[in-house]
Formats: C-alpha cells, structure tokens, sequence
C-alpha cells in the first residue's frame, strides 16, 4: 500500500543528503539510495544518543487516536498503537511527547508534511551525525517500521492524559497509618550503613546491610525503579519507579516495609525530602516527566498537597514549551526550599515550602536541558548538568540565586550528584564526567579560600572513554573514580577508572583500571559497571554490574585504601541492579 503522505514532495536536505551529494548521486536518487559505509559510520548511535528518557510507561495512559484528517496517511488502529509505543520508546525523550522538540527537533505535522514520507523514512533509517540515531541500518527497526514511524510522524500526535488531585489522590494509599507505626526502632539494624538498590527491571529495591553485605528485604516497588532518597532523619525511604510511582518505606520496622504509596503522574524520574532544619522528614516532592508537573507531599504519608505544573516559557526565548520535564531536585539545607531544575525550559526553581498554601516559587534562568547534579562539599552551591548544552549552572542557596554557568569543556556532562575533593593546589573542587568523551572536568567550588579558581573549570583529566555515567569520591578517600557503562568496548564498559587525589597536580595524572566486571566472576552479558557507592565509614565503594534481566548480576565491594578486592554479593535476586544509596551518605548530602 502506498502510503497518501508519499505524494508530498521531499524537500532534500540535511547532513544525510549532503554526505550523498558528495558521492556524486543525483539528487532524485538519494532518498532511495543506501549512503556509503563511511558515511554511515559518521551517522551511528553514540552513548549520548542512547541514553535519552524512553517514556515507556505512557503507553499505558489510554492514548486516543486522534481525528483522522483528508490527506492523512492510511494507518490501522494496531498500527498506530505500535507505532505509538516505538514513538514513545525511542523517540519521545528527546522529540518531545506531544513532538514540539527537545534536545531534538520538533516533528509537528506542519514540519514533517513539508519534509515529506521518504525523506522522513530515510532520516529514520539513516539518522544523521548531529545526533539522530540510525535506527534502521542498525537494525534497531525493522524495515516495515521504518515505514510506518515514517507515516505516524505525519499524523497529529496523541496527547496523553492530565494527572491532576483527583487522579494523585486516587493512587494513594496509606497501608500502615502514623499511629500505627512504631515508636522506635524495632529492628537491630544499623540504618545508617542500610543500601537502598535499585533492581531496574524487576521494580524492587533490595536492603543490604553494609557491614554484612546480607539482603535484609526485597521491597516491591514502581516499574523501573530509579532512584532512592532518604528522610532527613534517614527513617524513611522513599524510592520512585518510571511510572511515576512512589513507595515510602519505614526502615523502623520489622523488617522495613512500605507503608505508603501514590502516583504523583504517567512517567517520572525524581524524589527529595525536605532536609532545613525544623522541616524534617515533614515534606516529600516528587517531579514529572508527564504531566510536567511537582507534586509537594506529606512526608510521612504522601498525603498529596500541591501540584504544580511547569508548563511555561523557555528562559532565553520566552518561547512557550508544552512539556517541560522535572528532572533532579534537590533539598536546600539553607532555607526551606527544594531546588527544582526544569529540563527544557531551562528554569531552576527554588519552591519555598514554609507556606504550601501561599506557595513561593523563585524561576532562576539558568540553562536549557538541565538534568542531574548535587551539592559542593560546604552544600551551600548546588552545580547541574545542562547537559545538551556542555555546561554546568551553579546555584548559591544561601542567596537563592545563579552564580554561574560554566562551560564544562567536555560532551555532554553526566555527574550524577557528582564529587567532591580537595586538589593538592587548586582546593575544593567539584567533578563530573561525560557521555560524549573521556573529559573528566574539576570544577572550583570555594571562592572564600581559592577565588581564582572558583566556578571555572580548573584541571580536565582524561579518562577510559566516552560513555561515563557517574563519577564518586568521599570526604575520607583518597581516590576519585570515575565509572563508563555506556562505552561501546566491553573492557571499558565493565571497568572503572581510579585517580588518586594526592596525584592530580602532576603533569598528567594517569588512572588505574579496576576490572570490576572480571572481578564479579560473572562470564556472561556485557557486564556494565554502573555507579559507586561508598560505605557509612567511606573505607569501601561498591559498584554494580549490570546485566540483562536475564543474566547473572552482581555488586562489587573494592578497599578504598588498597583498591583491592573485598567482597562479591551474587543472589539471584539481584536482578539489574544499577542505584545505590547508602542511607548515611543520601541523607546528608555526602559525595
Ligand atoms: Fe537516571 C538519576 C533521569 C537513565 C541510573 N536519572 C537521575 C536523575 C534524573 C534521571 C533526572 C536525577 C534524579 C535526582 O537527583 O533527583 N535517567 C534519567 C533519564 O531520563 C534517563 C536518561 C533515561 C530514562 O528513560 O530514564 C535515565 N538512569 C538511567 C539509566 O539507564 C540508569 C543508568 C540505570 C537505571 O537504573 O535506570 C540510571 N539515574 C540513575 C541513577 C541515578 C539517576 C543511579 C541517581 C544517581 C545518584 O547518585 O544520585
């Protein structure tokens, strides 16, 4: 069947057709023609490109087909719920749910009729080597879904659903009421070197007990679990799966148990406790994908108090944006406030929470694509990866305000919550990592004591590779490690990169690699080293190895001194395990 759409005239242009041209193919050959291998090469997937938001979970929130419209391409119901899924799988996180452009561009019918079926169809197939991934000469997809992607791009997009009150509300549930929880500590555990893992694809966190390195209990949780965050006392533990759900544990019990949980939405990512002084554990806010929105909680028991979209305006353009996604949050130990970075707007928010009711937002611009980051080691500056931008933006939360942003020197900076250390010359510094290449850039945080250094970046250090996720470090280590699960070599992906601190003010400070997927003693899958961890004590960090739902797993424990090996924890129910959070080190901010 020839699909209607093929009718509107492609217009041809773009890196593809460049590179196309310059073979020397005439230009109405080159939608139809397969560019050469070395072409080819320039259009692959990088690490970045793979590590966009799959909002797989909205499928499920009853997507209407909308109105068909003359000129419309022909499509079955089944072929555009398919085609829905592949959309929000592998497109939507950097298109834009509702395709008005994110990290990518906008895909709005107005747009793909002009560019027309085949050269849309061969976009698709091909990518391009400003960051389209290569889905079809890949074989990502299938020929036939090339074809129909290809189609529903020249559709209307279906809009999923609201998640307002009334929709939060009915998601809640308080299984063990405040008053039925004990009054102190029933278990003998020692909470505070409590890990909280996240087993991504079985939805369930595993408590292991960090001296033992025993599972204490395997928790239940949201589909795809994320991330867990602590109370400011360290009792609960509120963990939040990609489907928006959260579940708060009290780790008082016998064992610990969920005794509350809610959706505050379709798809999210981020959840934090309220930690000023004189607030805490009182509050809980959690932030969304879809709807974009944050929803402030009671934090005892997720009782939902406010919901507040983010829908708004762009910071530069004051161009309006229609799905604004809440990436991290963070709590200020400075003021009653959470730090709220707003992805494609660009906007850190600082929501004041001393009056929910009269609610005070402060919209800081700061940079589009924010998406982590964590404290420098005073807690005071609060640094976030705009990362399609290469930059860092720098919050005082003392002063409420922007202090900087920096360019990071590297491609696409992933920090997770970062790192600190102390450079033997340059001082307090503040490290983080890239996707794009093996930059690791140190940034200054103490313009007190070393002003000439402060919010610059002061030392870049090479690493193994692109592909880096996490960097970590402790107060009491000497080491600075720097993990790269997304590198395309499997010798890189299942091992880490360990600097030593005392070195770094050397010509080139070289790294030690540390086989931690060897070390696992697991033979099978691709065994991704994902994210330390450091102990309680921060005399021992522990890292994942992550396979396939379906392969062996493990956590590696390394002597942080000796940089040896201390222990492997196999269970089989270890089933992917990625996050780890040491209660002790989440609660207060400790990296
Ligand atoms: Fe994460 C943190 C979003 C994929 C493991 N991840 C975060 C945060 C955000 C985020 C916004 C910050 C939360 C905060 O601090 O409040 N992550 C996303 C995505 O959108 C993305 C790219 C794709 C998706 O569809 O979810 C994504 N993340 C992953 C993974 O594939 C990882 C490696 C494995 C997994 O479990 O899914 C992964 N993300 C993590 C971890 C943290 C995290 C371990 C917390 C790090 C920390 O030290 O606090």
């Amino acid at each position: 069947m020839k699909p209607v759409a093929s009718s509107f005239k492609p217009r041809l242009f773009g890196s593809l057709i460049f590179a196309l041209a310059a073979a020397g193919l005439p230009a109405h050959a080159l939608a139809q023609q397969k560019p050469a291998q070395a072409d080819l090469e320039k259009h692959k997937t990088t690490p970045g490109g793979q590590y966009e938001p799959s909002l797989d979970v909205l499928m499920g929130a009853g997507i209407e087909i909308p109105g068909r419209k003359p000129g419309d391409p022909v499509m079955t119901p089944d072929e555009f719920r398919t085609a829905t899924q592949i959309y929000f799988e592998r497109c939507a996180g950097c298109h834009g749910v509702l395709r008005k452009g994110a990290t990518g561009k906008a895909l709005s019918p107005d747009l793909t009729r002009n560019l027309g079926f085949e050269y849309l169809r061969d976009f698709i197939n091909y990518g391009s080597p400003a960051g389209m991934p290569n889905w079809g000469s890949s074989s990502e997809l299938t020929e036939k879904e090339v074809d129909l992607m290809a189609r529903y791009v020249l559709l209307e997009p279906p809009q999923p659903p609201e998640f307002g009150m009334p929709q939060i509300k009915a998601t809640w549930k308080v299984h063990i009421p405040v008053e039925k929880r004990p009054t102190k500590q029933l278990n003998s555990l020692d909470i505070d070197n409590l890990f909280s893992v996240t087993l991504r694809d079985s939805g369930e966190l595993a408590l292991i007990d960090g001296a033992s390195k025993k599972i204490v209990a395997v928790i239940k949780t949201g589909y795809a679990v994320h991330i867990s965050r602590l109370s400011s006392s360290g009792r609960y533990l509120f963990a939040i799966g990609r489907d928006a759900k959260i579940d708060l544990i009290d780790l008082w019990m016998d064992p610990p148990a969920t005794v509350a949980e809610i959706k505050i939405g379709q798809e999210a990512r981020s959840v934090e406790t309220s930690k000023m002084k004189g607030f805490e554990d009182k509050y809980a806010i959690a932030g969304a994908y879809w709807p974009p929105q944050f929803v402030i909680m009671d934090g005892t028991t997720l009782e939902p108090k406010k919901v507040v979209s983010t829908r708004g305006m762009i910071y530069d353009t004051q161009e309006y944006h229609p799905e604004p996604r809440v990436a991290a949050i963070v709590a200020s130990h400075y003021r009653p406030e959470f730090i709220v970075n707003v992805k494609e707007t660009g906007q850190i928010l600082l929501v004041n929470y001393r009056d929910i009711k009269n609610l005070q937002v402060t919209a800081i611009e700061a940079e589009r694509f924010l998406h982590d980051g964590g404290f420098d080691a005073t807690k005071r500056y609060f640094l976030v990866a705009a990362n399609a931008r290469n930059k860092v933006a720098v919050i005082d939360t003392k002063k409420s305000r922007l202090v900087s942003v920096i360019e990071t020197g590297g491609q696409t900076p992933h920090p997770g919550r970062g790192a600190n250390i102390v450079h033997p010359k340059l001082g307090p510094v503040w490290v983080t990592s890239h996707l794009g290449d093996e930059t690791i850039s140190l940034i200054g945080t103490d313009p007190a004591k070393h002003p000439e250094s402060a919010w610059k970046v002061v030392q870049k250090l090479k690493g193994q590779g692109g592909g880096s996720l996490f960097v970590k470090s402790h107060p009491k280590s000497p080491h600075l490690y720097v993990d790269t699960p997304l590198n395309p070599e499997a010798e890189v992906s299942s091992s880490v990169a360990v600097f030593r601190i005392a070195d770094l003010d050397q010509g080139k400070p070289q790294y030690k690699v540390l086989p931690i997927g060897q070390w696992s003693g697991i033979a099978e899958g691709q065994r991704r080293v994902v994210q330390g961890e450091y102990n309680k004590a921060g005399d021992e960090i522990w890292f994942s190895v992550w396979n396939s739902k379906t392969q062996a797993s493990a956590l590696v424990v390394v002597d942080d001194k000796t940089l040896s090996l201390k222990s492997v924890i196999k269970d089989p129910r270890l089933i992917t395990p990625t996050g780890k959070f040491n209660v002790y080190n989440t609660r207060n901010d400790v990296y």
